[in-house]
């Protein structure tokens, strides 16, 4: 491999940042040789009702496995993130909401904010809502997506946002998972000029499994449209909120007290219950908040994520928000009404820092420099990224046309069980490598571990999969209702150890290099993907008898869905049933799972012991057919041959 372009620390930003090299080494050094004190003292970033006096209480040893930070310290994670603000800050803005028109806006300042938050959690409270119960969000990007999370967070309900695109399928397997009563959603949603049945997917979804277990819920009038209703049940969100008072007490949590739920998807069988608890998720969301973004008071920050992914909780709510920042919050896409949307909110709003995905940017490329050049962008200081690796040519055009040169970009490694930035560059500290995250944040402790669990040498180069040596408060405690999952997920393969699921190397300077997920998780324009969820979708079809499904390179999603499908004999495949798989699995799962490609299959590459060698399926996805590598193992090696002139049809569809 060539020598990746250095990209020295911006003079511009030198003794303006929170860190410099030196200050950074000093404060990691600690933070790993003594980790109690180092987390005690950031712990202080928060406002307690009760202090903590324990601070770091964890085990990743099977026989005594635990998680806990703070544990005996109490606090409300709404008060942290609105109430404290409002001494010296009730009248700044807390959200700028641009809605997918461009024509529509808000303007909610922290006074504003609190009100809307205590009147819905007395919503909540008056329809007995409570500590510990569940609530599912299904929500578009509008303010009451923030309201009703954070009211949640006030009243000690855990809130399980489910992404606004999922179908009804996957909010019915929510709902019923973590057996939640209580619902919050809107008539519909709007994005790119496109209305989104919102209210009509949760009827859909009630259908099912879901019907008995969901008592009510709350519908925000967002366009107006017709929608389904069942008296008793729904209730208008404006209706709701006239009959209620506007103060509302706080409920005192217990740090390790859930926060959220999160669903996300693994290797096997249905996506996972992320559980998050309050204490220590809060401290370390506002701290890499702060210190990767280099958040100073006046900045104008923008998360382009959804609140329906984590970046979307920790990154768009309760990081800035515990920190006191002003946000956009946007409804809409980036290329409606055209592709120098996000540019011209940029410049709208004076926006200082912004955060999005890879994929964002490699469809915006594809538009041309012109968007982007008949904007100025002269307020951005900080770019981030996030969701998946970042191709050089992406980050180059990113550097270059976006931030015009002047911003360092943020490659910000982690995940949804993570609950926080773990591996990343900091404005003022880290020279760039476009393509690398670079180095880990403060307690956090990453090693590179062979097959069997052993350390590569540390401190030097390497590749490996990547682990982590020890906990950090961001850290998910459990699959929800799922201990022994959570353990067998993350704890089993390398024992002693978490194992994120990546891949990746080291460099001689120390910086790692994301390679992407070693196992059966595809990540689709930034979003994770079980390969087995797509399966049960695609095999639920009566014509099928099984598939396969793998990624593939895809210049703008960055991974594809490619899909082997083997169908009954005496079933022809058609264009026809193509579309109807297609459909299925949208139907399923939701349109992110749409697959690109769908290969007819004779037979599907299996070993003798009949598990599918998905490392073949790779290759021929991939169009790389020389090196398909060792078939003699195959119970029917005569299979690939097949595959891989059936291949070439399937491309050229
Ligand atoms: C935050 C988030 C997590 C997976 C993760 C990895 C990939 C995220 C990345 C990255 C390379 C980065 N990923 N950030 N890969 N460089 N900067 O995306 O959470 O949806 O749970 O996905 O995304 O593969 O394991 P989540």
């Amino acid at each position: 491999m060539s020598e990746p372009k250095l990209y020295p620390i911006h003079n511009h930003l030198k003794g303006k940042t929170f860190f410099t090299a030196e200050k950074y080494q000093r404060f990691y050094n600690e933070s790993i040789e003594n980790p109690e004190a180092f987390w005690a003292k950031e712990a202080c970033r928060l406002d307690w009702m009760q202090p903590f006096t324990k601070v770091k209480n964890t085990s990743y040893h099977k026989e005594d496995f635990h998680i806990r930070w703070y544990e005996d310290g109490t606090l409300n994670a709404c008060y942290n993130c609105v109430d404290r603000h409002l001494k010296d800050k009730g009248d700044q803005v807390a959200i700028f909401w641009e809605g997918d028109n461009p024509e529509d806006s808000r303007t909610i300042t922290y006074k504003e904010l609190h009100q809307e938050i205590s009147k819905f959690a007395n919503v909540l409270r008056m329809h007995d809502v409570h500590k510990g119960d569940r609530v599912t969000i299904y929500l578009p990007m509008i303010p009451e997506a923030i309201i009703a999370i954070l009211a949640c967070a006030r009243i000690g309900a855990i809130h399980s946002v489910v992404f606004a695109g999922f179908s009804a399928e996957s909010l019915e397997g929510r709902i019923f998972d973590c057996d939640s009563h209580f619902l919050v959603t809107a008539d519909e949603g709007v994005r790119g000029g496109k209305k989104i049945p919102l209210k009509k997917n949760v009827e859909e979804a009630l259908q099912g499994k879901a019907a008995h277990i969901l008592k009510k819920m709350i519908v925000v009038k967002r366009t107006g449209g017709d929608i389904p209703w069942q008296e008793k049940r729904d209730f208008w969100y404006h209706e709701e909120m006239d009959k209620v008072a506007i103060d509302c007490p706080l409920e005192e949590m217990g740090a390790e007290d859930p926060l959220f739920i999160l669903y996300t998807s693994g290797s096997t069988g249905k996506p996972k219950g992320v559980l998050h608890t309050t204490g220590g998720y809060l401290v370390y969301a506002a701290l890499t908040h702060q210190y990767v973004f280099d958040y100073h008071p006046g900045d104008i920050y923008w998360c382009t994520a959804d609140i329906g992914w984590v970046t979307g909780h920790t990154y768009s709510i309760y990081g800035p928000l515990a920190n006191g920042a002003t946000i956009v919050l946007f409804e809409g896409v980036p290329q409606y009404p055209d592709a120098s949307r996000f540019w011209k909110i940029v410049d709208k709003y004076k926006v200082t820092i912004f955060y999005t995905a890879p994929t964002v940017i490699r469809s915006l490329m594809r538009e041309g420099t012109d968007f982007v050049q008949k904007t100025s962008r002269a307020s951005l200081r900080i770019l981030g990224s996030v969701g998946e690796p970042i191709n050089p040519e992406a980050w180059e055009w990113y550097y270059d046309n976006v931030g015009n040169g002047r911003c360092p970009i943020m490659d910000t490694w982690w995940q949804t069980e993570t609950g926080g930035i773990l591996i990343s560059a900091l404005p003022g500290v880290t020279p760039l490598k476009p393509g690398s995250a670079t180095f880990p944040l403060f307690g956090v402790k990453p090693a590179l571990v062979n097959h069997k669990g052993q350390i590569i040498e540390n401190n030097s180069e390497a590749e490996g999969n990547l682990v982590l040596l020890d906990s950090w408060p961001g850290q998910m405690r459990t699959v929800y209702g799922d201990q022994e999952r959570f353990i067998k997920t993350y704890f089993t393969d390398f024992p002693g150890m978490y194992f994120s699921g990546d891949g990746a190397r080291r460099d001689k300077e120390g910086n790692y290099w994301i390679t992407g997920r070693v196992d059966d998780v595809i990540n689709v324009s930034g979003h994770r993907l079980g390969t087995a969820e797509v399966e049960s979708a695609l095999d639920a079809h009566p014509k099928v008898v099984e598939s396969a499904v793998v990624g593939f390179p895809h210049d703008i999603k960055g991974q594809g869905i490619y899909a082997f499908v083997t169908l009954h004999k005496k079933e022809p495949p058609s264009e026809s049933l193509r579309k109807e798989l297609i459909d299925l699995v949208r139907r399923k799962i939701g349109a992110i799972a749409t697959p690109d490609r769908i290969q007819w299959a004779s037979g599907l590459p299996k070993t003798r012991s009949g598990k599918i060698m998905r490392r073949i399926l790779r290759k021929i996805a991939a169009n790389e057919l020389e090196t398909l590598g060792d078939i003699s193992t195959l119970a029917d090696p005569l299979v690939v041959d097949d595959l891989v002139k059936n291949h070439k049809y399937t491309v050229s569809a």
